[in-house]
């Protein structure tokens, strides 16, 4: 880091706080702020007393007295009153990734960044291994988990994946990025964005910093941006014989371009024509920068854990742990994956002021039963008790929903947990929420 940053002040000490607080020069001094005591312990139990110091409680303005910037955790909303006075007056803000763009050189390193609502852990993931078992050097790193400051040797790679949230594109404007990709868009922290609008530009940016820019063409929330997309992807037909295409002939999905490029899907073993749309996505973001590149081997694909993540079989009954969908549109996802089976769905939690409605017609075809969780049960409630089709019920533990799903379930029906809100009312985060699932379902 450079020499002449003498004082930083970081909000927020969980996983991106930590590994900027590590990325910077020994000899820096660190405030450290954050609400939580037990996250502000950790940080000094890592860092010391002697030069840095810590910070708990309401945010003050003389925290930013003298600093040479502010390093901003993805989950601190810069909305906050006086982080924007801050803003106003001039104060430099940086995240973990407009530090590592501000310093990092990346000739030779391909770089391919992944936003959009949903699918874009599943899609880096699917690029990692695409690439890793070509025999290239890649890493996914951002939202997927892996803080971007956290890579070692970022040199040696022949291509870095970046999965960036729009909480990451807040403040990033300037970065290296040789293909960006936007999966899809819909309605996601509203708790977070004054309106979808809002949310809409934040993940547009990506396409103002990328080189090349590749769209999803079917999700005409997104058409607003089709005009600065050089690539598309989709299921409908395409003018451009560079665009992919998911085709179903005689029921043999495949994956073409008009100039006569083609991938048989027959072996992919991920469910879900979403993930045929991830695979697309993957593919498109590979040609894109390495024309040449030949070795897809889809069948190989693994898919990420909490995401419509098979766990067992249990006299039939099938379980699934879909902790990962913190959203409606990513629980309406996974319904859909699940075509003509009855659905025993564990749901609820904290659901961001999202409209609950879309996730109707798709509670009324496959779903027998909901049970819910969390801060937020009772609108799920509210919004849903008048379909006559519909058994509610709520528990104020995981394992009382489980056990009663369980229990209402026979042979050839699904149990899942795919939560369509976040988890933070319960958990510490959605790994938790998930991890818990899948030990009880072990032990049944
Ligand atoms: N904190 C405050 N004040 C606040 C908010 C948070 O003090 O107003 C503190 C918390 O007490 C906590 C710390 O900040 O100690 C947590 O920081 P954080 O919420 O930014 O979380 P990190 O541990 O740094 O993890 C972040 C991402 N989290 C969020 O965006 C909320 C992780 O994405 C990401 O994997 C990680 O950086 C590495 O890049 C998680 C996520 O839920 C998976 N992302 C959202 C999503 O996918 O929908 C965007």
């Amino acid at each position: 880091m450079n020499e002449n940053i003498n004082h930083v002040l970081i909000l927020g000490c969980g996983q991106t706080g930590l590994s900027i607080a590590k990325y910077l020069d020994s000899n820096t001094k660190i405030s450290f702020y954050d609400e939580s005591k037990t996250a502000l312990d950790n940080a000094r139990n890592l860092f010391g007393t002697k030069k840095n110091l810590y910070f708990l409680g309401d945010l003050k303005e003389l925290l930013f007295e003298n600093v040479d910037f502010v390093a901003i955790s993805p989950g601190v909303d810069p909305r906050h009153p006086l982080l924007k006075r801050m803003i106003k007056k001039g104060v430099t803000f940086h995240n973990d990734i407009s530090l590592f763009f501000e310093k990092k050189n990346l000739l030779g390193i391909k770089v391919i960044a992944v936003t959009g609502t949903n699918g874009k852990t599943t899609v880096c993931s699917m690029i990692e291994q695409i690439a890793l078992e070509s025999g290239l050097k890649a890493k996914a790193v951002g939202n997927i988990g892996l803080p971007i400051l956290d890579i070692d040797q970022v040199e040696t790679l022949d291509l870095l994946i970046i999965e960036l949230s729009s909480f990451q594109l807040e403040l990033l404007n300037k970065a290296k990025i040789d293909v960006g990709v936007i999966l899809n868009i819909s309605d996601d922290h509203m708790d977070r964005y004054d309106s979808f609008k809002q949310y809409f530009q934040v993940k547009a940016k990506l396409f103002d910093l990328a080189k090349i820019n590749i769209i999803n063409r079917d999700d005409n929330k997104l058409d607003a941006l089709m005009h600065k997309a050089n690539l598309s992807f989709g299921i409908s037909e395409s003018n451009n014989k560079y665009d992919y295409i998911l085709s179903d002939n005689n029921h043999s999905p495949s994956i073409e371009r008009g100039d006569g490029f083609a991938i048989e899907l027959n072996s992919l073993k991920l469910i879900g024509e979403h993930n045929k749309f991830n695979i697309m996505a993957a593919i498109a973001c590979i040609k894109s920068i390495l024309p040449n590149f030949k070795h897809f081997k889809i069948g190989n694909l693994k898919g990420v854990n909490h995401r419509l993540e098979r766990l067992k079989n249990l006299q039939g009954i099938e379980f699934y742990n879909d902790s990962k969908a913190t959203n409606v549109n990513a629980t309406i996802t996974a319904l859909k994956s699940f075509d003509k089976k009855n659905i025993f769905l564990i749901a609820g939690g904290d659901s961001k002021n999202q409209i609950l409605k879309p996730l109707e017609k798709y509670l009324k075809q496959g779903v027998s039963s909901l049970y819910l969780i969390g801060q937020d049960a009772h609108i799920f409630e509210e919004n849903f008790n008048f379909i006559k089709s519909l058994k509610i019920t709520s528990h104020k533990l995981m394992k009382d929903a489980v056990l009663s799903a369980y229990e209402d379930a026979e042979a050839g029906d699904i149990v899942l947990l795919s939560p369509a809100c976040a988890s933070y009312d319960m958990y510490k985060n959605y790994k938790e929420r998930g991890d818990e699932y899948k030990s009880i379902v072990e032990e049944l």
